[in-house]
């Protein structure tokens, strides 16, 4: 046995499937998940000594790849300080002030998790519209709470069901389900709730169907359907936040939402999630106003440190984003190449890309759907037996950071010609 499978097997005894999140158990192509031990720039090692480039980087966080020198040493020099005060500290108020001067909300709060920047961020829209309605998009993930584990009902244009168990049915009923790149699909929901949806929550660059993007005008739709309709728009930016550019998605396509929320590359790595908007939304969040969330570790300085140095060097060189742009085109355009015979699309913004394996394009949650898992299944083996690390789901993104090599990219490439 390898030492991953020997840690697997003591994993599964303690912890639910063996992990602390379902993805990372490898279920959806079949084999064990590689334990990782070291990461350095674009590489990651496992428990067996095995290196590979990694085209994961934590999900998203690692931007700037594994151990960046400069965020290396911010959270060095803060643990020295102490870990946590639970009390408000100096960086708090550093970390807000660049937020808001990179992403353009006004006031923001931190939180722990992606997960907990949508939770908090729903509560404001439903405590400032009084409204409780939520419209969501299939395929769309937003975190694991309640009102965003839910699928579509029986009833189109009624609530929707639970996605998981322990959801009451009185939560999933709250939350509606329109289609991606389907505004008229928004439009109706919002005709048969009227007065009653108070937020639309969307990730501006679909990446938990696989990457899928929004159609043109697809995006400035649903912000007059808001206005028109006196709704909230949510952008749900845990993976565009700071990756399409210094101002996420609402700079990348020039479309502003009413609340964003933030996550992944925010901490640098560290668990930091976050949610902002207009001064007059977030002065009603407590203690100011009457909408109630807290947290213990929420803003807690080493978290700080880590994100605050990965935030600054991203807003001080604007060239990573040229460069993260390039990296994507060229990886796209060698994959294009090595799949010329295979049934596959590649959907890619900036350094985010999926490859379908279908032979139609991929514009929506169904035709996403539609892929071949058992062609993905033989791709991600093949990548992985290739010294290639990449999300073990159909359904995820390949994520490139700002020291992934051309040669390390000419090396994807060679690997996936093998493949097929
Ligand atoms: P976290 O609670 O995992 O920090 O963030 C939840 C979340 C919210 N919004 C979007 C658009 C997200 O993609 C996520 C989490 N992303 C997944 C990857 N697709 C995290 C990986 C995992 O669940 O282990």
């Amino acid at each position: 046995m390898t030492r991953s499978e020997t840690l697997f097997a003591a994993a599964q005894k303690v912890l639910p499937g063996g992990v602390n999140s379902p993805v990372r158990a490898c279920r959806a192509v079949g084999t064990y998940p590689r334990f990782l031990e070291k990461g350095k720039g674009s590489r990651v090692w496992d428990a067996d000594g095995n290196e590979y480039i990694d085209l994961i980087c934590s999900w998203g966080p690692l931007i700037l790849g594994h151990c960046n020198k400069e965020v290396e040493q911010a959270v060095l020099k803060a643990v020295k300080n102490g870990l946590s005060f639970g009390a408000p500290t100096a960086i708090e108020v550093e970390m807000a002030e660049l937020v808001c001067q990179m992403t353009g909300v006004e006031m923001v709060r931190m939180v722990n998790s992606g997960t907990e920047a949508v939770m908090s961020a729903l509560r404001l829209a439903r405590g400032a519209t009084g409204r409780s309605k939520i419209i969501k998009f299939a395929g769309c993930y937003h975190g694991h709470s309640d009102s965003m584990l839910v699928k579509a009902g029986s009833g189109a244009l009624t609530g929707g069901a639970p996605d998981s168990a322990g959801v009451p049915s009185e939560i999933a009923g709250d939350t509606l389900t329109a289609n991606y790149n389907d505004l008229d699909s928004v439009r109706r929901l919002l005709q048969a709730n009227p007065a009653q949806v108070a937020a639309v929550i969307v990730e501006p660059v679909a990446a938990n169907m696989g990457v899928v993007p929004p159609q043109d005008g697809f995006l400035q739709g649903l912000r007059a359907l808001c206005d028109e309709f006196g709704s909230l728009l949510i952008f749900d930016e845990v993976i565009t936040g700071f990756r399409l550019a210094q101002g996420g998605a609402q700079e990348y396509f020039g479309v502003r939402a009413d609340l964003v929320t933030y996550g992944k590359i925010i901490g640098g790595g560290m668990p930091v999630g976050a949610y902002g908007g207009s001064r007059r939304l977030m002065e009603l969040v407590a203690p100011l106003g009457p909408v109630y969330q807290a947290g213990t570790l929420s803003g807690n300085p080493v978290a700080m440190a880590a994100g605050l140095a990965q935030l600054r060097i991203l807003q001080q060189h604007p060239e990573v984003y040229t460069g993260l742009e390039r990296r994507g085109a060229l990886l796209e355009s060698g994959l294009r190449g090595a799949l010329k015979d295979v049934p596959a699309q590649i959907n890619r913004v900036g350094s985010i890309m999926t490859v379908f394996f279908t032979d139609a394009p991929v514009t929506s949650y169904e035709q996403a759907k539609s892929s071949d898992l058992d062609k993905f299944k033989r791709w991600y083996l093949g990548l992985l037996s290739r010294g290639v690390y990449a999300a073990p789901s159909q359904f995820e993104a390949m994520f490139l950071s700002n020291v992934h090599t051309d040669e390390e990219i000419k090396t994807i490439v060679n690997a996936a010609k093998e493949i097929f």
